[in-house]
């Protein structure tokens, strides 16, 4: 591996990000063909997960293809699904050399993809930047390996952890560069998520606005009951952008028939106690082929996903306002006896966002 190889990854890494929150159910590839020290051809996954990034990538190179190197930010598949293996295309297009970052985790890949590129004379390198690769793909890879999206809860709160105050105002605690972020951080995710509370009492569209990005995540919202007002953001838009709700085991048919006529999806899930059971929520949106959902509470589902520890990722947006303890919690209650059985993370990332601070902290390997 040198510093060659790392640098090219890091451009096939960066092309594969732009399929980020489009691609699911596949993961978002990415694909740099070099000739002579020449890029010749790039390519990451197309919406809806195919084509595959390698496919886009050797149409783009050609004939220059042959003797070149190709730089893929995931094993090159093996399998005859919708299209034919991206390893047989590598090979017949003639490249010489494979440079991949790491294994493929579908058990239709799982190392298959480099011996038969290896079996054919293509020459491979494999691990290059493997840390990255896998943080690219822990939403893929979760699905394969534990059947659940990879979780981001995002909390926009006060200094002391509200999200809003005792007579309930919530909208504006962080400030517009955060929303703008925010915005961005939907746009990456292949779904956005919130509890009925905050539907109700925040109607919010959970949409990606102006930052000219065409495509737009699932809205999902999970509510026992199906209590989502009818006359909301959320209804307004359902026949343009998808809406799934996540509800409990006979919910109000009335309300479920209107929702299925304004275009929603209704997806039945178990209930532990008072609430939707988080585990088979995920184990649900996984089935639907969900890698990565982005979480934006509130506080009682804030609360059930990091109980049944499903927080892969926690992304803060703190304003410089105090709120006080008649505030609601950003995070409802988790039933902790003791300080060791409290859900952790380690800090990825903290900086200033306009007036407010942006930190990112990352599951601990437990
Ligand atoms: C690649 N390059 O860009 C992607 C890959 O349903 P199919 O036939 O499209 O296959 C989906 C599988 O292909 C997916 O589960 C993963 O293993 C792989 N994704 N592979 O060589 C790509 N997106
Ligand atoms: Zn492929």
């Amino acid at each position: 591996m040198t510093d060659t190889d790392k640098r090219y990854m890091a451009l096939a890494l960066s092309l594969g990000r732009r399929g980020q929150g489009m691609c699911w159910p596949n993961p978002a590839v990415g694909c740099v063909i070099v000739k002579d020290g020449r890029i010749v051809g790039r390519g990451w996954t197309q919406p809806g997960g195919r084509p595959h990034a390698e496919t886009e990538a050797l149409a783009q190179a050609g004939e220059r293809a042959r003797g070149s190197t190709a730089y893929v930010s995931l094993e090159p598949c093996a399998h005859h699904g919708k299209t034919p293996p991206c390893a047989q295309a590598l090979i017949d297009a003639g490249v010489a050399r494979v440079v991949s970052a790491i294994e493929d985790s579908d058990p239709r890949v799982a190392g298959q993809g480099f011996e038969m590129l290896r079996a054919a004379g293509v020459e491979v390198t494999t691990g290059v930047m493997a840390d990255q690769a896998a943080r690219d793909h822990a939403g893929f890879f979760m699905k394969t390996e534990q059947g659940r999206p990879f979780v981001t809860l995002k909390l926009a709160s006060s200094f002391d952890g509200r999200i809003a105050t005792a007579s309930g105002q919530s909208k504006w605690i962080t400030g517009p560069d955060s929303r703008r972020a925010v915005h961005a951080m939907r746009a990456r995710h292949d779904a956005v998520m919130v509890g009925a509370g905050t539907a109700r009492a925040d109607d919010p569209s959970l949409t990606v606005r102006d930052l000219g990005v065409g495509h737009q995540p699932v809205r999902i919202v999970v509510s026992r009951h199906l209590d989502i007002p009818l006359l909301g953001q959320l209804a307004r838009t359902s026949s343009q952008i998808p809406v799934w709700l996540c509800h409990g085991p006979s919910p109000d048919s009335e309300r479920a028939r209107a929702w299925q006529g304004l275009g929603a999806t209704l997806i039945p899930c178990a209930v532990r106690g008072h609430h939707i059971d988080a585990t088979d929520l995920l184990q649900q949106l996984g089935r639907k082929g969900l890698t990565r959902v982005f979480c934006e509470g509130g506080s009682a589902l804030a609360a059930s996903l990091l109980a049944d520890d499903l927080v892969d990722e926690l992304v803060g947006f703190t304003a410089g306002l105090a709120i006080g303890a008649e505030g609601l919690p950003a995070i409802g209650a988790l039933g902790l006896e003791d300080l060791s059985e409290a859900p952790s993370f380690e800090l990825a990332e903290a900086r200033p966002v306009g007036g407010d601070v942006l930190q990112v902290w990352r599951r601990s390997a437990r």
